[in-house]
């Protein structure tokens, strides 16, 4: 398989990121090896049976729905027929990282960009940047949901502006797709349950996020989420919860520009601080989580 094409590292707040061409390329299917759709299946069955308990029920049966299993990777063409009659929405091809204007555009048009590459087998357990798994697997049912759907069409479009309002807008309003999109959690009924795709597409960070005792579980606050900073490179030192999608739809209805005209006035928060103010949920039990798994 012919490996991707870098164009450059971008210095973001995160140091530097691989940014990829920009280009939208077909999903070369019939190039995969079965090495690939090997990797594919052992990654769709383990996290699936970790999953089942700990994910939310509608990521689970979007992701039936989507008619997503382990014998194979995913055909982009099939899934665009379920996806765009459900809520309008397209896959499309991409090399890996966008630029963020670009991402944004992209979402802002009901596109999900998906990498078309899926980790080597010896990456099996980590992989420093979004793969084919990451984004199909983590990213894509969730886009079945029409609440969830249009929140990733608002935040799209909130992205374009932010765009042209100036970096530190966009630095606020990407802890808000870091701590929600990536790395959200969800209140119901049952317990605290799982939406983030980087959560659901990681088997540590599975079963870290709902049972360490380390991490803090906050409840949804917009302005304390945009404060925040983040690691890209540990477990998070803090979960946000949010009590619906619809919550997180009535987020990103009111223009943001007052918001980030407050943020700028005020400090960050460090990842692993709790505020007063906090909405605190309880501390995970431990158990299915051993103490050297956390970092
Ligand atoms: N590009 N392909 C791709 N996928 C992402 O999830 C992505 C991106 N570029 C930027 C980005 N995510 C984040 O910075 C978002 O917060 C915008
Ligand atoms: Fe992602």
């Amino acid at each position: 398989m012919n490996a991707p094409r870098r164009v450059e590292n971008q210095l973001t707040d995160k140091g530097y990121v691989p940014v990829y061409t920009t280009a939208v390329v077909e999903q070369p299917w019939s190039d995969y090896s079965d090495a690939d759709h090997d990797t594919w299946g052992r990654l769709y069955l383990r996290q699936r049976e970790l999953l089942v308990g700990r994910a939310c029920d509608e990521f689970l049966r979007a992701q039936d729905d989507l008619g997503m299993d382990a014998h194979a990777i995913p055909r982009f063409d099939q899934l665009n027929e379920v996806l765009g009659a459900a809520t309008g929405w397209t896959l499309i091809g991409v090399e890996g990282l966008l630029p963020e204007l670009d991402f944004f555009e992209h979402l802002a048009n009901r596109r999900f960009p998906v990498t078309w590459w899926i980790r080597r087998p010896e990456q099996i357990d980590y992989i420093a940047e979004p793969d084919l798994f990451h984004d199909l697997f983590g990213h894509v049912p969730l886009l079945m949901n029409p609440l969830f759907a249009d929140y990733m069409r608002a935040y799209g479009r909130g992205g374009v502006k932010a765009h042209g309002i100036g970096p530190e807008a966009l630095a606020h309003l990407t802890r808000l797709y870091w701590y929600t999109v990536e790395f959200g959690l969800i209140a119901t009924t049952d317990g605290l349950r799982i939406y983030g795709a980087g959560i659901v597409s990681s088997k540590g960070e599975s079963l870290y996020s709902l049972e360490s005792p380390a991490p803090n579980r906050i409840g949804f606050e917009l302005e304390r989420i945009m404060r925040t900073r983040y690691r890209i490179d540990t477990f998070q030192k803090t979960y946000f919860v949010i009590d619906s999608f619809r919550q997180l739809m009535d987020a990103t209805a009111p223009d943001f520009a007052p918001l980030y005209a407050r943020l700028a006035q005020r400090d960050s928060i460090p990842a692993g601080d709790v505020l007063e103010q906090d909405r605190v949920f309880q501390r995970g039990s431990g158990e299915g989580w051993t103490r050297d798994g956390d970092v």
